[in-house]
């Protein structure tokens, strides 16, 4: 066929809400814009496991070990499934991964800040988790079949993760004076981050327009990042915590929240590379890669072994 009759036969696909499986015919660009935004995706899950992991070893009961090493461990999952959603579009996984220690890649902003309290690890399950989801239920729509599937599950396991860190939080906010001011000032250091999540402004948003076109995308940054300021607020208020705003207002007429200006010099400061640690997590993810090379060759001699026996 020829192109614009396939790119016809794509434009109505996506129009009629079907998804694009790896084997379709697609535009250069829809795969193009798939792998990078997949491919970020599965870099943040990885990296974001490095700040979480640091309290592991010094979480205060064997309950809250338990839960964060398995919270931990749910990232690397999903790490695994979207960098094989993003094989099927011809990439290859060590291209990917070179991209990320190269720092060619991108990966969250949000994982370029340290955890400093235990407080943080309530923080992150509640704020850093919340958003994801926001962002996340909306791709369980997105018009890429492996990515769409690939969120459904990542979703459900997203949910146990911020009621992790919401038990936490209540945990220390209804806990003794200090354990609130922890609370307080993780939320402090953790809110104007999360809200950088969402990515830029619409305006400054090149992607959007593309992937909204795609269904790649289904809602905008600022649409989905108002979700999340409208549905968290009630949620420190219950805490007896203040959100580190002092332009957050409730507009009646609206139903909506408006919130103050968010720091976009720092936002970009962070996703060029000179965040408060960017470097350690990049570091640290190199080092992983290093050392677990003896794992990778012993797995693909094995491979070879099982294919050779198969062939005799
Ligand atoms: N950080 O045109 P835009 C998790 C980049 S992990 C860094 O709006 P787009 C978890 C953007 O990539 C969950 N970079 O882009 C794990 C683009 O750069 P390039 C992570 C950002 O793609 C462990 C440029 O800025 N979630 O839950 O239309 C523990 C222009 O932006 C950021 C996802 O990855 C940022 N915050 O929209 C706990 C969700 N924002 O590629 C929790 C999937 C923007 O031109 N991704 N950039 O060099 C998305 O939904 C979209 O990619 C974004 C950005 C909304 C993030």
């Amino acid at each position: 066929m020829e192109t614009t009759a396939l790119e016809h036969r794509f434009n109505q696909k996506i129009e009629r809400e079907e998804k694009i499986e790896p084997k379709d015919w697609m535009p250069e660009d829809y795969r193009k814009n798939n792998i990078r935004q997949i491919s970020q995706h599965a870099h943040s899950e990885i990296v974001g496991m490095l700040p979480e992991a640091n309290w592991i070893t010094r979480a205060p009961s064997l309950r809250r070990k338990v839960a964060l090493l398995a919270k931990v461990q749910d990232e690397a999952g999903h790490g695994l499934y979207l960098y094989s959603a993003a094989e099927t579009l011809g990439t290859d996984r060590e291209e990917m991964i070179d991209d990320l220690h190269s720092g060619k890649a991108k990966y969250s902003s949000i994982f370029n800040y340290p955890t400093t309290t235990w407080a943080d690890i309530g923080a992150i399950g509640w704020l850093v988790d919340g958003a994801a989801i926001t962002n996340q239920v909306a791709l369980c729509r997105t018009s890429y079949g492996p990515y769409a599937r690939a969120m459904v599950k990542i979703c459900k396991e997203e949910s146990f993760h911020q009621r992790q860190g919401y038990e936490i939080m209540c945990a220390m906010a209804f806990g003794t004076p200090e354990q609130k001011a922890m609370a307080q000032d993780a939320l402090n250091r953790w809110w104007w981050p999360s809200l950088m999540m969402f990515g830029p402004t619409d305006g400054d948003s090149v992607h959007s327009q593309k992937s909204m076109d795609w269904k790649i995308k289904r809602y905008s940054n600022d649409e989905l990042r108002q979700e999340f300021v409208d549905k968290t607020v009630a949620q420190a208020e219950y805490l007896g915590l203040t959100i580190p705003d002092p332009d957050l207002t409730y507009n009646d007429e609206t139903g909506h929240y408006s919130f103050g200006e968010i720091d976009w010099k720092e936002f970009y400061q962070v996703i060029s590379g000179n965040g408060p640690c960017n470097k350690e997590r990049i570091e640290a993810r190199r080092k992983a890669h290093e050392d677990g090379a003896w794992v990778r060759e012993a797995a693909n001699a094995f491979a070879q072994k099982r294919a050779n026996q198969q062939v005799a």
